[in-house]
């Protein structure tokens, strides 16, 4: 499997281990892409920070919980103009922002006086919210504030709040990934164990990396009701602080995305003996394996048989409609980290289309031998791409659709490429039967819409879309 070397790189020649092409029969262990480094400089990485990765990922999507950022107030950026993980109490969440909005006069003479103002106005703003997270960021974390005795204090203060706090300042990790692990470790070491959950069923599990983008976690969580199966917590789509703190009462931790949740599942088996069961949500064949292997976990096969076959019956036609319509058409698959390998195979086998390139932003390297060893041969596998060498990639694939998120897609659309938000979905949640079906449809109206093609138009050039591509008038 060679490396390869963008043109707009070579200037960088460190990028070169970043980058291969799969080729026919490879040993995927011997020319993986680097992963999971330090950004190089000069590259105009697009990743997040290991702060972001803690508090926009993990975080925030727990629903009845004031988030505060104890930091500048840019740093609350990401709400929900960008985030799309909702909840069932009306988006508390995601609909109010807070954060201390350190000033220079803090980093000189310290910002705990400020931080202990907001808490308490917070709390007095929404009464009935009595649960808080605090999230350290850069400059806090440089002034050392000492955020976790501040909490304790006003926990005794004021007896009825829980507050956690999760010290993960965006120069903590190479990425993202690293405030992921982070908050896995604060939150298990700070709260789980400190509540008794009632139980109602013999089949009880925590469902662990699921963020409920656009619902997902609603769908996932019909299926496992109707197993008769107690969903203890979400970590963390739609989930709740507190149920959050009583994990370890559960008999099995089912594991949708690994890459930013498998570090509570491995110290829940540590600490409490409670396994760990990879799941996968997205596509007919992967979800209803899923299903199945939980269904035998607890004996109820049974179960999970009687829901695939009816969802399968129900939802299947619609999917093959698309898939004969998608048949050959080329993605690339660009997303953050996971969704490289939770999607690659799957979208080849039940849409028909060739994945031409995957790539990860913050991806380790196992999430990189996944992702290559489901896409096709000949395909561009990349690390932690910039935008450059995203336009010099479709440049040279030519793809007719890209899955990936909306910096690196409206520069596909400046070059006439459509593309799907593979964060956030177009018209999701898009796991589950009838999801895999509305993600189906999303990429069918992006390659067949009239209004992509219109949108497309450079207005400049008097030109109009034909069969063989754009014209000029005239
Ligand atoms: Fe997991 Fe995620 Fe993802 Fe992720 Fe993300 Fe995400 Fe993603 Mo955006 S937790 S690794 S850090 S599946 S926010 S819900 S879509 S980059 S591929």
């Amino acid at each position: 499997m060679p490396y390869h070397l963008f043109k707009c790189s070579e200037c960088i020649p460190e990028r070169e281990k970043h980058a291969v092409i799969k080729g026919p029969g490879e040993d995927l262990s011997m020319a993986l892409p680097l992963g999971y480094l330090n950004t190089i400089p000069g590259t105009i990485s697009e990743r997040g920070c290991a702060y972001c990765g803690a508090k926009h990922v993990i975080g925030t999507p727990m629903k009845d919980v004031i988030h505060i950022s104890h930091g500048p107030v840019g740093c609350t950026y990401d709400t929900w103009q960008t985030k799309r993980y909702i909840s069932d109490n009306d988006n508390f969440q995601i609909k109010y922002t807070f954060a201390t909005d350190m000033k220079e006069k803090h980093i000189v003479f310290g910002a705990e006086d400020l931080l202990r103002k907001n808490i308490i106005e917070a709390f007095k703003a929404f009464p009935h919210i009595k649960r808080m997270t605090i999230y350290q960021t850069c400059a806090s974390a440089l002034i050392g504030d000492d955020i976790n005795a501040l909490a304790n204090e006003i926990m005794e203060e004021m007896p009825e709040v829980d507050i956690f706090v999760c010290n993960s300042p965006g120069f903590g990790g190479p990425s993202q990934s690293g405030g992921h692990h982070k908050i896995n470790i604060a939150w298990v070491n700070q709260k789980v164990g400190t509540v008794e959950p009632e139980i109602t069923s013999d089949y009880v599990i925590n469902y662990v990396g699921e963020y409920n983008i656009q619902g997902d976690q609603v769908v996932m969580g019909d299926y496992f009701k109707r197993m008769g199966i107690q969903v203890l917590s979400t970590f963390t789509g739609n989930g709740s602080y507190d149920e959050l703190r009583a994990m370890h009462r559960a008999q099995l931790n089912v594991l949708e995305c690994a890459r930013s949740a498998e570090y509570i599942c491995n110290e829940l088996r540590v600490r409490y003996g409670i396994p760990r069961l990879d799941i996968d949500g997205f596509g007919f064949e992967p979800l209803s394996g899923s299903l199945r292997k939980i269904g035998l976990f607890f004996g109820i096969e049974e179960r999970a048989k009687a829901i695939i076959e009816e969802e399968t019956a129900r939802w299947k036609p619609e999917l093959d409609w698309y898939k004969a319509r998608l048949q050959g058409k080329k993605v690339c698959l660009w997303p953050g980290g996971s969704k490289l390998w939770h999607w690659a195979n799957v979208i080849h086998e039940e849409m028909g289309v060739e994945v031409v390139s995957v790539y990860t932003k913050f991806g380790h390297q196992g999430d990189m031998e996944k992702g290559i060893s489901r896409c096709e041969e000949g395909a561009l596998a990349i690390d932690d791409p910039n935008e450059l060498e995203g336009l010099e990639a479709m440049e040279m694939l030519q793809p007719d659709v890209i899955f990936t998120g909306k910096r690196p897609g409206e520069v596909a659309k400046k070059v006439r490429v459509p593309y799907l938000n593979a964060h956030a979905y177009h018209n999701g949640p898009w796991k589950g039967y009838e999801g895999w079906v509305r993600f189906a449809r999303d990429v069918y109206n992006a390659i067949y819409s009239p209004i992509h093609q219109l949108s497309m138009l450079d207005i400049t050039k008097d030109e109009i879309p034909t069969d063989q591509g754009f014209v000029t008038k005239r």
